[in-house]
C-alpha cells in the first residue's frame, strides 16, 4: 500500500510594498513545477471575498475604516482562508503565500495604533509558516519602482516605519531568512530556491502546526 504522501511546506513572502514579491513568488512556482515539486500561489489580502472588498476600498482610499477594523479584516480574510490551506497543504502542495500575519502587525504597527501583543493577537494560532522569506530592500529603491504611490499605504515615510517593524518582527524567528532584494532577479531567485528546496524537505517529516505565535506569545 502506498504510504501517505507527504505534506507541503507553507513558504510565506514578506516585505514592504513593491519589494518584488509578486514577480519573484510566480518566478518559483513555476522552477517547483519545473521539479516536479507540486505548488500553488496564494496571496493576501484575497480582494476577492467580501472581507476582501471592503480591504480593496479601503485600500483604494474609497472607504475610511478605523485602524482596529481594518487591522481585524486584514485577519479575517487570513482566517476565511485556513482550512482550504490546510487542505492544500496536506494533499502535498507546497504554498507560496505572498503576505501574510507579519504584513498585518507591520503595517498595524507601523501606524503606531496599537502595541505590538494587540496587533499580534488575531493572527495567533494561524497555521505556522515553515519558511518566511523577508525581501530587505532599502525605501528608496522600491519607491522608484513603476506604480508605486498609487494605494493608501505607498508613501515612503509610512513604508520606512513598515520596514522598521518588520525587522523587530523578525528578531529571534527561526523561520525568518532575509534576502536582500535589491539585488537583480536572477540572483535573488536563486537565493530565494535554495531556501524553499530546503523547506520543503523538512516539512515532510514535520507535522503542520497550527499556532503561529502562540508559543513565543
Ligand atoms: P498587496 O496586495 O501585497 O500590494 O497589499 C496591499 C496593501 O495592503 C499593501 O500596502 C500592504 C497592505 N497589507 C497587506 N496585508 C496587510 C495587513 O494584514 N494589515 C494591514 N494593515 N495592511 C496590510
Amino acid at each position: 500500500m502506498m504510504g501517505k504522501q507527504p505534506r507541503g511546506a507553507l513558504v510565506v513572502f514578506e516585505g514592504i510594498d513593491r519589494s518584488g514579491k509578486t514577480s519573484q513568488t510566480n518566478l518559483l512556482n513555476g522552477a517547483l513545477s519545473a521539479r516536479g515539486i507540486p505548488s500553488a500561489l496564494r496571496r493576501f489580502p484575497d480582494r476577492t471575498t467580501p472581507t476582501g472588498l471592503l480591504i480593496s476600498s479601503y485600500l483604494e482610499g474609497q472607504k475610511n475604516l478605523s485602524d482596529q477594523v481594518i487591522h481585524l479584516l486584514f485577519s479575517s480574510n487570513r482566517w476565511e482562508a485556513t482550512s482550504e490551506m490546510k487542505e492544500t497543504l496536506e494533499s502535498g502542495t507546497t504554498l507560496i503565500v505572498d503576505r501574510y500575519a507579519y504584513s498585518g502587525v507591520a503595517y498595524t504597527a507601523a501606524k503606531g495604533a496599537a502595541d505590538l501583543d494587540w496587533c499580534k493577537a488575531p493572527d495567533r494560532g494561524l497555521l505556522t509558516p515553515d519558511l518566511v522569506i523577508y525581501f530587505d530592500i532599502p525605501t528608496s529603491v522600491a519607491a522608484s519602482r513603476a506604480e508605486y504611490g498609487g494605494e493608501r499605504y505607498e508613501k515612503v515615510e509610512f513604508q520606512e516605519k513598515v520596514r522598521s517593524q518588520f525587522a523587530k518582527l523578525g528578531e529571534g524567528d527561526k523561520r525568518w531568512a532575509i534576502v536582500d532584494a535589491a539585488r537583480p532577479g536572477e540572483d535573488i531567485h536563486e537565493a530565494v530556491l535554495g531556501l524553499v528546496l530546503e523547506a520543503v524537505e523538512r516539512a515532510k517529516n514535520e507535522p503542520l502546526r497550527e499556532d503561529l505565535w502562540v508559543s513565543d506569545y
